[in-house]
């Protein structure tokens, strides 16, 4: 959709988002200074389809405040309360048990942090949940929790989380963030953790391999300058550890705070330009969350096409914000929300903690491997109007699962998952093929091959042919038996691998900047191509053997030209992608030219030759 600026100052900005540049604090500061709406929407509408196509997240969630009684009086909250206090409540692990139903994928705790409670009630809260409902991720506790707990048990912040971890803790929430100069600090929550403090909790969650959201408070005495000065600081530290799952814009809910009049809410268009100055600034954060319950339905549908994908969940009981006088209802209905993200003309997906997605609530999708080497497909097809078909990124294995459950119409599956779903898929003329290497399937390596007999290898959770791959070449090629771990989703620690197997993007971040503590980098594709004289195929293009022809004929016939448009302009279109790895424009182009696009004889015979490879095999992870 075209742009037609009406403010001078923006055109720059979207010239730096469209090259995949970063945008400055400055730049933060025109765009919230802008009376251009529509733009500034469409310019975060943009982005956020390059990270997530058309699909909406939401879960089915279950929020859980065990307790209001807090030691701290922070201003803005209306929601704590003091023991003894007659609006003041305790629940019991079995009250809190109760109200979790079998259908929850999510458990969000936090609550007000009392000062008699034993640390073990906090663990027996995590455990029984997580025992109790082994389906439902369980995400508790705030950096802000985690800080009282460390000080008050006396334990290192490491300690707790491992601790909390090992009871079954999943991922953590985003909230407590407020604003992180300590100007509002002082004023608003002066007893609380600042920026430090709740980046140091965020940063070793990630390195244990917790993921966690990030917030931000906004609409009340900060400026415009601070909320940018927040944003910058979580951006550094996603930098560092790519923990963080998702930003959540929190709008002031005034109530009896005293801080604004009682019905002063932030306005609507204060909230669609905080949601979309965030995708804009926070270009390393997967997801912008547009949080209902604070925004409103109405806002919060709207900023579906403002830079936000994902719409939080059901919730159940919330009391934080309607304590401070939240007008939106307590809990919305699966069905309710289902309808809301397909009237914004997206794809709701019920996801996990993880944003792995369980089940896609619409017809005509596309699934969309997010890695740059399949940018020269989608690039031009996001850009057309696609005939009625939605487009939904997925890591190859997980696009396998949902095609399975007849989820997905059409979409380059992994070869692997073509082999497994032959009979109710229709192949297609065009795939993503090697030509000699890869570049972004990398086994990265304590040991050479032979070296690697008895060692235990770290394989990402993306993956299904690639695995398929390094195990055909360790047995065949190498003759050697190694043990296979499947890494999970998000942060992981890799050092405790002798080897680890990345793929798509991450896999080129690291062949080029290396990995801490693993020596040795294979290509899989040069392995391949050295030993069979062939390209290999790690994915095709097909689609339901059910659609119609007339949908068939449709889906050829762009893929066809959305190809060919792409061919003469590698280097631009994989640009916005390509820096977010590191690459360059003439590094993106000369690896966007590795790959043959197009199923040809050669492609046909290495097809054969690993389906039987794959045959002789035992593979289990
Ligand atoms: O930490 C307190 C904020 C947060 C008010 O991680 C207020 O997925 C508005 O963090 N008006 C808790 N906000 C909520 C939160 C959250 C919500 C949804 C999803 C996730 C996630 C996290 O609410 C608190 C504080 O920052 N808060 N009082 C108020 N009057």
């Amino acid at each position: 959709m075209p742009i037609y600026f009406r403010d001078k100052y923006l055109p720059p900005i979207w010239q730096k988002l469209q090259l995949g540049e970063r945008l400055s604090l400055e730049d933060g500061l025109i765009l919230f200074k802008t009376n251009d709406l529509i733009s500034l929407g469409k310019m975060a509408h943009y982005v956020q389809q390059q990270k997530s196509g058309d699909a909406v997240y939401f879960v089915l969630n279950q929020k859980i405040e065990h307790t209001n009684v807090c030691v701290l009086s922070c201003k803005f909250c209306d929601f704590a309360k003091k023991k003894g206090e007659p609006d003041a409540y305790e629940m019991t692990t079995d009250e809190i048990l109760s109200k979790i139903t079998p259908e929850i994928k999510e458990v969000h705790i936090t609550g007000g942090m009392p000062h008699d409670w034993r640390w073990e009630r906090y663990i027996d809260i995590v455990r029984s949940i997580h025992n109790k409902f082994p389906d439902a991720d369980v995400k508790a506790y705030t950096a802000v929790e985690i800080d009282f707990f460390h000080k008050k048990f006396k334990l290192p912040i490491e300690e707790i989380l491992r601790q909390l971890q090992a009871a079954g803790l999943r991922t953590m929430p985003g909230g407590g963030a407020e604003i992180f100069t300590e100007r509002v600090r002082k004023l608003l929550f002066p007893q609380k953790i600042g920026a430090k403090g709740y980046l140091e909790v965020h940063k070793t969650a990630h390195k244990l391999g917790i993921p966690t959201n990030c917030t931000m408070l906004y609409g009340h005495i900060e400026t415009i300058e601070e909320r940018l000065i927040h944003m910058v600081k979580l951006r550094e530290a996603q930098d560092e550890t790519g923990g963080f799952l998702s930003f959540i814009p929190l709008a002031f809910q005034p109530g009896d705070t005293g801080i604004k009049p009682k019905n002063q809410f932030t306005s609507a268009i204060d909230d669609l330009k905080t949601i979309a100055v965030s995708r804009l600034m926070l270009d390393n954060i997967p997801h912008i969350k547009a949080y209902w319950v604070m925004l409103t339905e109405e806002v919060a549908s709207v900023a579906l096409n403002f830079g936000a994908d994902d719409i939080d969940g059901t919730v159940g009981q919330e009391r934080i914000a309607h304590d401070a006088g939240a007008i939106s209802p307590m809990k919305l209905a699966k069905d309710k929300i289902i309808k809301m993200i397909s009237e914004a003309g997206k794809i709701p997906v019920e996801r996990d903690a993880f944003y792995n997605p369980l089940n896609v609530y619409s017809e005509n999708v596309i699934g969309k491997i997010p890695y740059l080497n399949s940018v020269p497909f989608y690039h031009n097809l996001e850009k057309s109007a696609t005939g009625g078909f939605k487009i939904l990124p997925v890591a190859p294995r997980r696009m396998g699962m949902l095609s399975k459950e007849g989820q997905i119409d059409a979409g380059l599956f992994s070869l692997m998952d073509y082999f497994d779903q032959e009979e109710n898929l229709e192949l297609l003329d065009w795939c993503i093929a090697t030509r000699d290497q890869v570049k972004s399937v990398m086994l990265f390596s304590k040991e050479g091959w032979t070296g690697l007999n008895g060692k235990k290898i770290g394989i990402t959770d993306d993956t299904a042919t690639s695995v398929h791959l390094l195990k055909v070449i360790l047995e065949k090629k190498y003759n050697v038996r190694t043990e296979f771990v499947r890494l999970h989703p998000g942060v992981n620690d890799y050092a405790s691998f002798d080897a680890v197997l990345l793929i798509g993007d991450d896999a080129l971040k690291y062949n080029k900047v290396g990995l801490n503590g693993f020596e040795l980098v294979f290509d899989l594709a040069k392995e391949w191509y050295d030993w069979q004289k062939l390209p290999f195929v790690f994915a095709v293009w097909a689609c339901k053997n059910s659609l119609s022809d007339i949908r068939k004929e449709k889906l050829k016939d762009m893929i066809s030209a959305a190809l060919n448009k792409s061919e003469d302009e590698y280097g631009e279109i994989g640009n916005m992608q390509g820096r977010q790895i590191g690459l360059n424009l003439s590094e993106t182009k000369e690896y966007l030219e590795g790959f043959n696009y197009r199923l040809g004889e050669r492609e046909r015979e290495t097809m054969s030759m690993f389906r039987k490879l794959v045959n002789e095999i035992n593979i289990k992870v």
